[in-house]
C-alpha cells in the first residue's frame, strides 16, 4: 500500500517539530452549518481525519457555545451565510467579496481563542479545510494564519479514458478504478479516495469514461448503466465535483434505434433532448456531456454534411433547459491521409476546422484545445487556437497521463512544461493577452473556460506507477486552480505532504530531481521540437521512423541533408501563418525561431548553427550523451536518500529509475546512431556512437 494515501498522507508531526503547539488550535471542532449537506460532512470529516493523523489524537465536535465556553483554542468551520457572528467578526467585508463562490478564507482569530475557516459555500470551506491541513502538515505557524484564496478557473476537470473493460488508453498504472469486467465497480472507496484527493486540489469537474466511445460505454446512457453511474456521481458530489460523460455521437442509431444521426434532423434533435431528460431525472447535477467526432474514426456531423457547430449546438439545445454544457474538443484531423499537399500539414488542422466557425457555438458549448497541435509531446508549438476565437468558449487540455513522455515508467515532471504553454503570449489582443488568460475566460469573458486534463491513475496501490508521477497530478490541479502558482512551490508542497516536511534535504534533493527531469526526458528522446521517434501504436521507446511512413501526418523528413519540417509561409505548409503578431514572424524565420522548436517549425541542414552556436548535430549528441548521464544522476540522487525513507517508498522509486538509466541509453544510442549513419557527420567530441 505504500503511496496509497499520496499527499493526504496527513504524515505525524512530532513534538518539538513545529513552532508551537498545534494541538492547543486543533483539539475541538465547531461546525457553523446549520442545513447539512454532503459536501460539508466530507470538509468536518476531512479535517478530523487530518488532524488525528498529524497529532495523534482525535478531536472533538462541539457546538459554538461549547466552544466559547471551554478552555484552549478551537478550530471553526462553516459558511457566513449561516449567519454565525463569529465568522462575520473574523472576516471582514473585504475577505467576503474577494474569495467568490469557491474560495475560502482561513484566520487565527487570537482574541476569540480560534482558527477560523470560513467561505461563501460548503465547496469553499472544503477547499478551505484541505489548505489547512496542508498548511498544517507543510509547518505554518498556526498562531498567526491569514489568508483568503479563490480559483481562477471556472471549470477545472479529469478526463478519465478508463473503458467498461477495465482497460485504460493511454492509462500506466494499472487497470481501472471505476469499472472492471463490464460493470461499474463497487469499490465506492477507493472512487471516494480518488475524489478526496481530486478535492484537495480543486478539481470541481470529472468525465468518467474514454472519449473513445465504443458498444458497451454508449450504454452508458441506458438503464443499463445508469443507475450505477448515479451512484458514482453521489460519490463525486460529495466532493464538489461534478460527473461528466463522454458520448459516443452516433447514440441514437445505436442504442437508440434511430437511422441517422444528423444534427439537424428533427427525430434526433427530440431524441436527445428526451435523452437529456432520462439522465438529469437519474444525476440531477449532471455536468454533461463530452465529444470527441470526426476523429480517429470516431462518428460525427461530418457523415452528414454538417459541421462541428451544428453538431455541438444540438446537444447543447438538450442539455440547456438544465444547465448542462458541450464539451466539445478540437482535437480534429484525417488520420487516414499522407501529405498530398501544404494544407494537409496535421499541425493546422484544428485550427482549419475550427476558426471559420468563431461564433456559431451556443453559450453552453466549450471548445476543448490541445496545448498543442499535434499530440501531447514532450516539445511541440502552442496550439494557435489560442486567442483565435473570440466569440468561443475554449478551455484548455493537457495530458497527465505520459503516453509520450515516458509513461510513468521515466521521471518527468510536466508542470514546468504547462506552465511555458500557460504563460505563452498569443498577442492576441496586444500584449498581455496570454493562453492563461484566454482560458480562465479574462480575455474575452467568456461565461465558461478553464481546465481539462488526461488521468494518469489507474488501480496500482500508488494511483500513478511511478510514485513520482503522482506530483503531476497534484500540479496538475494546483495549476488549474491558480496557474500563477510556481512549479517549485507545487512540487515542494507535494513532496512535504508525501515524505515530510522535515527532512530538507530529502525535500530539496527530490525537488532537484523534479524540476530537472522533463528537460532529461527531452534530451535524450525527439531533438528540438520534431517530436514524434517513438514506436508506433504503444508509444514508448525510440523508433525514429516508425511514424515517418504512415498516414498519421507525424513526419521529420530527415534525409542525408537535413531534418525538420517546413511550416513556414514561405515555402512550407504555411502553419506560423496561424499565430498572431510578432509570433509569426518568430517562428517563420529560422533566424528568430527558438531553437527548442526549431524542427516543429523548419527543415535545416546538418549543419545550422543553433543559437547555442552548436550545429544541430552536435547538438543532437551532445544532448543525447548528456541526457544518459543525467538519468544516471537521477538514480544516484534517489539512491543517497536511502536512510531515514519508508523502504517500500525507496525500494519502488529506485527500480523506476535504474529502468529509465537503461532505457535513456537505448534512447541515445538509436538515435544518435541513426543521425551518424544519415549525416555522415562525425560526432566532434570523438564519442563513439553505436
Ligand atoms: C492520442 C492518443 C489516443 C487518443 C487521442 C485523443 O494516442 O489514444 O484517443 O489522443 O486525444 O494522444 O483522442
Amino acid at each position: 500500500q505504500a503511496g496509497y494515501k499520496a499527499w493526504l498522507n496527513y504524515k505525524r508531526i512530532e513534538p518539538g517539530e513545529s513552532n508551537e503547539s498545534p494541538a492547543a488550535w486543533c483539539s475541538r471542532i465547531a461546525v457553523n452549518d446549520k442545513s447539512s449537506s454532503v459536501v460539508m460532512d466530507s470538509a468536518v470529516s476531512e479535517l478530523i481525519r487530518g488532524i488525528e493523523a498529524m497529532l495523534g489524537r482525535k478531536p472533538v465536535i462541539v457546538s459554538l457555545e461549547e466552544a466559547a465556553a471551554g478552555e484552549g483554542g478551537y478550530l471553526i468551520i462553516g459558511t457566513w451565510d449561516e449567519g454565525g457572528a463569529l465568522l462575520d467578526r473574523t472576516f471582514d467585508g473585504q475577505a467576503h467579496q474577494a474569495i467568490g463562490p469557491e474560495g475560502y478564507a482561513i484566520r487565527t482569530n487570537r482574541a476569540e481563542r480560534c482558527i477560523a475557516i470560513g467561505a461563501q459555500t460548503d465547496a469553499g470551506v472544503l477547499y478551505g479545510v484541505f489548505a489547512f491541513l496542508r498548511l498544517f502538515g507543510t509547518g505554518s505557524a498556526m498562531d498567526s494564519l491569514d489568508l483568503t484564496d479563490h480559483p481562477v478557473n471556472s471549470l477545472r476537470m479529469m478526463n478519465q479514458w478508463d473503458n467498461i473493460d477495465g482497460s485504460i488508453e493511454r492509462g500506466y498504472a494499472g487497470k481501472s478504478i471505476f469499472y472492471a469486467d463490464h460493470e461499474i465497480t463497487t469499490d465506492h472507496e477507493r472512487v471516494r479516495d480518488y475524489a478526496r484527493l481530486l478535492a484537495s486540489t480543486g478539481i470541481n469537474a470529472i468525465a468518467i469514461n474514454n472519449v473513445n466511445v465504443h458498444q458497451f460505454e454508449t450504454m452508458f446512457l441506458t438503464d443499463r448503466y445508469l443507475p450505477a453511474i448515479a451512484g458514482l456521481a453521489a460519490i463525486f458530489r460529495a466532493y464538489g465535483i461534478k460527473l461528466f460523460l463522454s458520448i459516443n455521437y452516433a447514440s441514437p442509431i445505436e442504442i437508440g434505434g434511430l437511422t441517422t444521426a444528423d444534427p439537424l434532423d428533427a427525430d434526433v434533435r427530440q431524441w436527445w433532448k428526451e435523452k437529456a431528460a432520462e439522465v438529469y431525472a437519474a444525476i440531477p447535477d449532471f455536468g454533461g456531456f463530452l465529444v470527441k467526432a470526426d476523429s480517429e474514426n470516431r462518428p460525427g456531423p461530418f457523415s452528414y454534411g454538417r459541421d462541428h457547430a451544428d453538431g455541438s449546438n444540438m446537444l447543447a439545445e438538450a442539455l440547456l433547459p438544465y444547465g448542462g454544457i458541450v464539451i466539445w474538443r478540437c482535437f480534429v484531423y484525417n488520420c487516414k491521409q499522407d501529405w498530398r499537399d501544404r494544407a494537409t500539414d496535421r499541425a493546422r488542422a484544428a485550427y482549419d476546422h475550427f476558426k471559420p466557425l468563431d461564433g456559431r457555438f451556443m453559450d453552453n458549448v466549450i471548445l476543448q484545445v490541445k496545448n498543442g497541435p499535434m499530440d501531447f509531446q514532450v516539445r511541440e508549438g502552442v496550439s494557435p487556437l489560442f486567442g483565435a476565437m473570440e466569440k468561443t468558449n475554449l478551455m484548455i487540455e493537457f495530458q497527465i497521463t505520459q503516453e509520450y513522455t515516458g509513461q510513468q515508467r521515466h521521471l518527468c515532471y510536466l508542470v514546468p512544461q504547462w506552465k511555458e504553454v500557460l504563460d505563452f503570449e498569443t498577442y492576441a489582443q496586444g500584449e498581455g493577452s496570454t493562453v492563461k488568460r484566454v482560458v480562465d475566460g479574462s480575455l474575452y469573458g467568456n461565461r465558461h473556460s478553464g481546465f481539462a486534463a488526461v488521468s494518469n491513475i489507474g488501480s496500482d496501490a500508488n494511483w500513478t506507477g511511478h510514485l513520482l508521477a503522482q506530483a503531476n497530478l497534484y500540479g496538475y490541479g494546483r495549476l488549474a486552480w491558480n496557474p500563477e502558482l510556481p512549479a517549485e512551490q507545487i512540487a515542494e508542497e507535494w513532496i512535504q505532504q508525501v515524505f515530510g516536511a522535515c527532512n530538507k534535504k530529502l525535500v530539496q534533493t527530490i525537488l532537484g530531481m523534479l524540476m530537472a527531469s522533463w528537460s532529461i526526458y527531452e534530451s535524450y528522446t525527439s531533438p528540438l521540437g520534431v517530436g514524434w521517434m517513438v514506436n508506433p501504436d504503444h508509444h514508448y521507446g525510440p523508433n525514429v521512423d516508425g511514424y515517418e511512413y504512415s498516414k498519421w501526418g507525424t513526419y521529420h523528413f530527415a534525409d542525408l541533408h537535413g531534418i525538420g519540417v517546413d511550416r513556414t509561409m514561405k515555402t512550407g505548409t504555411g502553419y506560423t501563418g496561424q499565430y498572431q503578431g510578432p509570433n509569426v514572424e518568430l517562428y517563420e524565420s529560422v533566424a528568430t525561431c527558438p531553437d527548442e522548436l526549431l524542427l516543429f517549425f523548419h527543415h535545416v541542414p546538418y549543419t545550422h548553427v543553433l543559437h547555442s552556436g552548436k550545429t544541430v548535430i552536435q547538438h543532437i549528441y551532445d544532448t543525447h550523451f548528456e541526457g544518459v548521464e543525467r538519468a544516471e544522476q537521477l538514480k544516484e540522487a534517489w539512491a543517497s536518500l536511502n536512510e531515514g525513507m519508508d523502504p517500500s517508498l525507496f525500494a519502488q522509486v529506485a527500480d523506476r529509475l535504474a529502468e529509465q538509466a537503461v532505457h535513456a541509453r537505448e534512447w541515445r544510442d538509436i538515435v544518435n546512431t541513426y543521425f551518424y549513419r544519415k549525416s555522415g557527420i562525425p560526432d566532434a567530441r570523438g564519442r563513439t556512437i553505436y
